[in-house]
């Protein structure tokens, strides 16, 4: 396997090392004046990096999140090595991030390249998005805040508004091959067919058995793939589902660009409505009150819808600057039908990685009776081949919130 070698300096840090380090930096100075007392806990609970919290005299309000790349994929060991360069790619995402979307970015102090690492606000008052929605909390601004998040982000990285050789630098500066690798084999190859590496429930068998006979499906797949890899339509996340958001009942915050580089606009639609969905799928068990599901999941509905209408609104000042003769009315609505389109797949894709692959998620996952989990792990998979054998004749959002619930799961089987 390739070998990644971090900078010549580069060492992993620790709880006691860190203090050491932030005590060192002079961008952290003014945080932690010289006598104060440090502390740190390692709190990452992600597949790739260590994540620090350093804080000073036992005061919580000035803490720092220090995120350090590992040589290697935390979730399975030395034996996966990955470039310790997704940093600077995280970094470099995260200021444009601050630039474009100032109150939906962590602030980042610096980024150091020997040490693959970036120092960054600490978001104590936010809870990872993930979280709140299995426990059934509502987040009342979040389809505002993401719709303007991916509508500023994304239109404002594109050729609609960059200079024609700004956007092929920008291409170049975030070529992500090893990431990008990550997200074709978990997301678009492995659940497919039979590997090593996917880690389903055996409940689940029959269904993941059909899903790896379905030719259908998989020339479906292999058309959104190859957009994946060939479509270099703007500065993309990469990997925005509601772990990688932080909120609460004001305010909306996007972590974690390191897979971050030029590809298709909708692969970050689609992950922000797929893990909607995945939430959706999980309240089939998890919220027992039938009455208390339904609306749950209601808020669940109309937040898609509005996700997608604010980026729709939020989207009009990036048509307004393009030139009309070239890019006329009637080519902007197809552009916007084609993202919808696609992000319906993209979003089916994200769905069932999460449910077959190797790398799935609290929604699913942590169900703990094996027979619910494979209830609400079924429904997620009927969801998501609805949403990518009909995208084609989905014309509205409400057209793909109408497919994906009216399945009800296959399992158990009668
Ligand atoms: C081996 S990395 C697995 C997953 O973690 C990240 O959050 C991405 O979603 C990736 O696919
Ligand atoms: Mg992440």
């Amino acid at each position: 396997m390739t070998q990644f070698a971090p900078p010549e300096n580069y060492f992993a840090l620790d709880t006691t090392t860190v203090l050491d380090y932030c005590r060192q930096r002079p961008e952290l100075r003014a945080m932690f004046p010289a006598n104060d007392t440090l502390e740190a806990v390692e709190v990452g609970d992600g597949n790739l990096n260590l994540i620090f919290k350093v804080w000073a005299n036992e005061d919580h309000n000035r803490t720092v999140v220090i995120k350090q790349a590992l040589p290697y994929v935390r979730l399975v060991g030395e034996s996966w090595p990955l470039p310790t360069d997704r940093a600077r790619i995280e970094a470099q995402a995260l200021a444009i991030h601050e630039r474009l979307v100032p109150q939906h970015t962590p602030h980042q102090y610096f980024f150091d390249p020997e040490m693959c690492l970036s120092a960054m606000q600490n978001l104590n008052q936010h809870l990872i998005m993930r979280k709140g929605l299995t426990q059934g909390i509502r987040y009342p601004h979040f389809a505002e805040h993401i719709g303007l998040f991916m509508a500023r982000t994304l239109g404002n990285t594109s050729d609609l508004v960059l200079d024609y050789r700004a956007k092929k630098e920008e291409v170049a500066r975030f070529i992500n091959p090893e990431l990008c690798k990550i997200s074709e084999d978990l997301v678009f190859t492995e659940p497919y067919r039979p590997t090593e590496r996917n880690l389903f429930h055996e409940e689940l068998r029959p269904q993941v058995e059909s899903i790896y006979a379905d030719e259908r499906l998989r020339v479906q797949v292999a058309g959104l793939k190859e957009k994946f890899m060939t479509q270099a339509q703007c500065l993309i996340h990469g990997d925005l589902h509601t772990g990688s958001i932080m909120v609460n009942q004001t305010d909306t915050y996007v972590i974690d660009p390191e897979f971050a580089f030029y590809g298709p606009m909708g692969f970050d639609i689609g992950a922000v409505i797929g893990n909607l969905f995945l939430s959706y799928a999980s309240h089939e068990v998890r919220t027992k009150d039938p009455d208390q599901r339904a609306e749950f999941r209601q808020y669940l509905t109309n937040t898609i819808i509005d996700v997608w209408q604010v980026f729709k609104r939020e989207f009009q000042p990036i048509w307004q600057q393009v030139d009309t003769v070239n890019m006329p009315q009637g080519y902007q609505e197809n552009y916007m039908l084609r993202l919808l389109q696609d992000a319906a797949g993209f979003a089916a894709c994200k769905m069932m990685r999460r449910v077959i692959g190797l790398a799935g998620v609290e929604d699913i996952r942590g169900i703990e009776d094996v027979h619910e989990r494979a209830i609400a792990g079924s429904l997620a998979l009927n969801m998501a081949q609805a949403l990518i054998m009909n995208r084609r004749d989905s014309f509205d959002i409400s057209d793909i919130v109408a497919y994906a619930t009216d399945q009800t799961p296959t399992y158990p089987w009668k």
